[in-house]
């Protein structure tokens, strides 16, 4: 069973305490709401080390916190243990809801067992909380969201199928920000399961699915709970305001948010010099009374998914009726587009920037919380669909064009979202291009040659958002294509469904 988490790390980086700076704040505050009257909130010591909140390239903070700071919004961190005791997180933690999966408790910290695993990164969920919800409290570090209900669910503990069903489908959660993944070639609990439970929470107490894209410098698309249209998936930046090496990409990807690549981002850490990524062994340069219990060194697009919950904690403070639907159209707007030059950027047919790299671009706090205020619900969800069956197409190199297809969708409305099933086999799924040509004449890549996957290709359903705001009506041109001279495989059945609403 292989268990892991999306996280990478880098060299650690000396980043200053925030208190060696000029005016330091070290007022220690009670009351967290106490700021929301403030005009200047009052700056905790390492407030200025987190470029990710304020840098030309972080999410832009600016003054939301005069007027949000996630209050009445329950947040669920699927991970591993978090830190209870923390100076930081204790005022944030829901204890009822809180679970540990590994002996039905409401202590959801890390287990012995998790502290000395070395295939569990015990450090982890610690991390992810603390960007979403460090307390306003004049010391440490400043959470997004630092007044939401933070759920933390350790299904690392015990990693089942079991563990992850009922984590993900906990009732009364308004979002839930998944800092972990799977894809094709791995698998350490069933996706199916976790889909399954993912669609029926949607029925009976929707939630806003937050998923990392994961670090392997790979393909979003290659993890079937990225592909569905219920989860938002999120890709890092890093502080220079470009992709993360690691980040995985695709037509799937909503947005990114700085993840780091040299540098890191600041979080809370295990408490203490013995565990977390700040320990004597491995120990940043912070002056004492910020020592061991904090780290510059969290990466990955874990870290990116964390702001972005955060940042949907305030937009839903901002406007409690949200929903995934309205959170994802109002991101894939008001997010804005970084590294213009790189070659994944297209213009999409309703002016809408696109990258399979970036998504939308970089989530803007400020924008996204400002356009949730006045934001009225989509109209209802439509879809239309067009199954292509019984196909027997080769997928060969020697067709020259590979294979086509077309959809024709009689239906005219607003698309923003696309699921494309296949059902083939064909034996190494990186030996394919997958393109997908939109009505309007959008083409998206769903797959992208990259021989690293020798996974199968069976059945699967792939996912794709840039096609956000145009017209349903009309033909939608698919094409496949192989690079490998030496494999051939069959195309049994295609089919394209469109979700949107009416203008
Ligand atoms: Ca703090
Ligand atoms: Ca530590």
């Amino acid at each position: 069973m292989l268990r892991y988490l999306f996280i990478l790390f880098f060299s650690l980086l000396f980043i200053g305490c925030g208190s060696d700076k000029e005016g330091p704040t070290k007022r220690v505050i009670a009351s967290q709401n106490i700021y929301r009257s403030a005009h200047n909130a009052p700056k905790d010591p390492l407030y200025e080390d987190q470029w990710y909140l304020h840098d030309r390239f972080g999410i832009d903070i600016g003054n939301l916190w005069q007027n949000y700071l996630g209050d009445g919004i329950r947040l669920s961190v699927v991970d591993v243990g978090i830190d209870i005791t923390h100076e930081d997180l204790k005022g944030s933690i829901d204890f009822d809801a809180a679970h540990r999966f590994s002996d039905n408790s409401n202590d959801p910290s890390p287990t012995t067992q998790e502290l000395y695993d070395p295939q569990i990164d015990a450090n982890h969920g610690t991390a992810v909380a603390g960007v979403i919800a460090a307390a306003h409290n004049g010391i440490g570090m400043m959470g997004i969201a630092p007044n939401v209900s933070l759920i933390p669910l350790n299904v690392f503990s015990r990693a089942t199928d079991r563990s992850f069903v009922k984590a993900i489908s906990l009732d009364d959660v308004d979002i839930s920000s998944n800092s972990w993944g799977e894809d094709l070639s791995r698998g350490f609990i069933d996706d199916r399961l976790v889909l399954d439970a993912i669609n029926q929470t949607m029925k009976k107490s929707p939630t806003i699915y937050l998923f990392s894209s994961g670090n392997e410098a790979s393909n979003a698309e290659f993890s079937s709970l990225l592909t569905s249209r219920y989860t938002l998936v999120i890709g890092a930046s890093t502080k220079g305001g470009s992709i993360a090496p690691y980040s995985n990409r695709g037509a799937n990807l909503l947005c990114v948010a700085p993840g780091g690549g040299n540098f890191g981002l600041l979080t809370t850490d295990l408490t203490g010099e013995k565990f977390g990524y700040d320990t004597k062994w491995h120990h940043l340069n912070l002056p004492e009374n910020c020592a061991y219990n904090y780290t510059d060194s969290f990466k990955g697009t874990s870290a990116s998914t964390a702001l972005v919950a955060g940042v949907v904690a305030l937009m839903k403070e901002a406007n409690p009726t949200l929903d995934y639907r309205d959170v994802r159209y109002i991101i894939a707007h008001t997010s804005r587009q970084i590294d213009p030059n790189h070659p994944s950027w297209i213009e999409n047919d309703e002016g809408l920037y696109y990258s399979t790299a970036y998504g939308f671009g970089l989530i803007d706090a400020q924008k996204a919380v400002e356009e949730a205020k006045h934001f009225r619900h989509l109209p209802p969800i439509i879809k239309a669909q067009k199954a292509l069956t019984k196909l027997s197409l080769p997928i060969s190199s020697q067709t020259r064009n590979g294979v086509s297809l077309s959809f024709e969708i009689d239906q005219d409305f607003v698309v923003e979202y696309a699921v494309l099933h296949l059902d083939a086999s064909y034996k190494q799924i990186g030996d394919l291009d997958l393109l997908l040509t939109s009505a309007s004449g959008t083409q998206l890549p769903l797959l992208e040659h990259s021989p690293r996957f020798d996974t199968p290709l069976k059945r699967w359903d792939f996912g794709a958002i840039g096609y956000m705001d145009e017209s349903a009506k009309g033909s939608w041109e698919l094409r496949l294509i192989t690079h490998n001279p030496h494999l051939q495989g069959l195309l049994r059945s295609a089919s394209l469904t469109l979700y949107g609403h009416q203008k």
